[in-house]
């Protein structure tokens, strides 16, 4: 319409996540998960470089004020190219992509997404099973050729709950057993909740915690402690626990790193309903008094936990986009251990998240401000 206020100045707004406010309003979702349902096509097809252009783009929307009502109101913005244009003149236009359409019925890609909302199963396994003829789940399970490992295994029994999305409350929750057992075998242990739900999130998949102690190296043998007290409590329905390979001395890191090296523990655990003020009764007649829900727990020695919680808030576009900053704008190694300067050959030490944005000369980033 003639209304329509006229689009931000685009030059203000950077291809850089860590240098744009993203709140969970996100205005442009019906472009943005077109672009998503696209990024994880790429993903499945091997095609990184997509990929990442599909998320980058996807991101930009996020970041916007307002919903996107003319493709004029795109021009100049970062990030998107022809193709994401064209998707999104085509819902403009008609409401719904249809290349997002086709790739929403197609089995391949309907099979890999089934396959990889398992816990325990990746792009590759789902891929395998795809390859070997497997649909379903019951295809998976009666298939003698395949070996599920023990988190698979979890993945299965605990399939309903932990699809489900875990509510605040419940994440709150979590909070307060986990705080507990912290407090009972640590009183002056940190912890702090981190993930999605720092940034404010209504919903999760699961709920990340960072722990940490005065103490140095008392944080190693925390992680065992607490799945100790759970157990025993009987609320610890799967545990997978990674000793830190943390080692000082190898820093930096000059590969990309998936996974950090602290100490950290994968986990399903038992909530009761009445932990949570809200009814926790799920599908047909099903009226357990408990879910099962996923948390990951990780223990960073004390003078790395700041980078540990800025790594560990994400989203993860936003940790994406801070790492390539400092390295393409600044010179700089970020990672989840360390900030190392290039060129002066030096780490850059942090206390907080605002000592490590002050290091890349970013302005700080609330954590409800970084859901890119
Ligand atoms: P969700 O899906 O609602 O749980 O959303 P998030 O943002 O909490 O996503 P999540 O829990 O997968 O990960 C939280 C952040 O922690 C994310 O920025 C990436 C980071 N992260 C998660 N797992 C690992 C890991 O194993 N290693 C490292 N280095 N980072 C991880
Ligand atoms: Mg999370």
């Amino acid at each position: 319409g003639c209304s329509t206020p006229p689009p931000a100045p685009a030059s203000s707004i950077s291809q850089y996540a860590c240098q744009r406010r993203t709140t969970t309003e996100n205005r442009n979702r019906i472009f943005t998960d077109a672009l998503e349902v696209l990024a994880e096509s790429c993903e499945f097809n091997e095609m990184e470089g997509r990929c990442l252009a599909f998320r980058r783009a996807a991101s930009v929307l996020k970041s916007l004020p307002a919903a996107v009502q003319r493709l004029e109101a795109t021009r100049g913005l970062p990030c998107l190219g022809e193709h994401t244009r064209a998707v999104i003149e085509e819902i403009l236009q008609c409401g719904h992509s249809f290349e997002v359409r086709k790739i929403l019925s197609d089995e391949r890609y309907q099979t890999l997404k089934l396959f990889t909302s398992v816990f325990g199963v990746g792009p590759k396994t789902a891929e395998k099973w795809y390859r070997r003829g497997l649909r379903s789940f019951s295809d998976v399970l009666a298939e003698p050729g395949v070996r599920l490992n023990r988190m698979q295994q979890s993945g299965f029994l605990h399939y309903g709950d932990i699809s489900r999305a875990v509510s605040k409350a419940e994440a709150r929750a979590l909070g307060n057993i986990i705080d507990e057992a912290v407090r009972a075998i640590t009183p002056d242990a940190q912890l702090a909740l981190t993930g999605g739900f720092r940034r404010g999130k209504e919903f999760g998949h699961d709920v990340d915690f960072i722990v940490t102690t005065p103490e140095q190296g008392r944080e190693e043998t925390i992680l065992p402690q607490i799945i100790q007290r759970m157990k025993k409590q009987g609320i610890l329905l799967y545990s997978d626990y990674q000793a830190s390979t943390f080692d000082v001395s190898k820093l930096p890191s000059h590969r990309f790193e998936a996974m950090d090296h602290f100490a950290k523990c994968f986990l399903i655990l038992r909530l009761e309903g009445n932990q949570v003020d809200a009814g926790l009764n799920n599908a047909e007649g099903d009226s357990r008094s408990w879910r099962a829900v996923r948390v990951d727990l990780v223990a960073p020695p004390m003078d790395r936990y700041a980078f540990a919680l800025l790594g560990w808030t994400g989203s993860r576009q936003f940790e994406r986009d801070l790492r390539r900053f400092a390295r393409m704008e600044r010179q700089m190694l970020l990672d989840n251990h360390a900030l190392y300067h290039k060129t002066k050959k030096e780490f850059l030490a942090a206390t907080t998240e605002k000592d490590i944005f002050a290091h890349l000369g970013l302005e700080y980033m609330e954590p409800w401000q970084r859901n890119a």
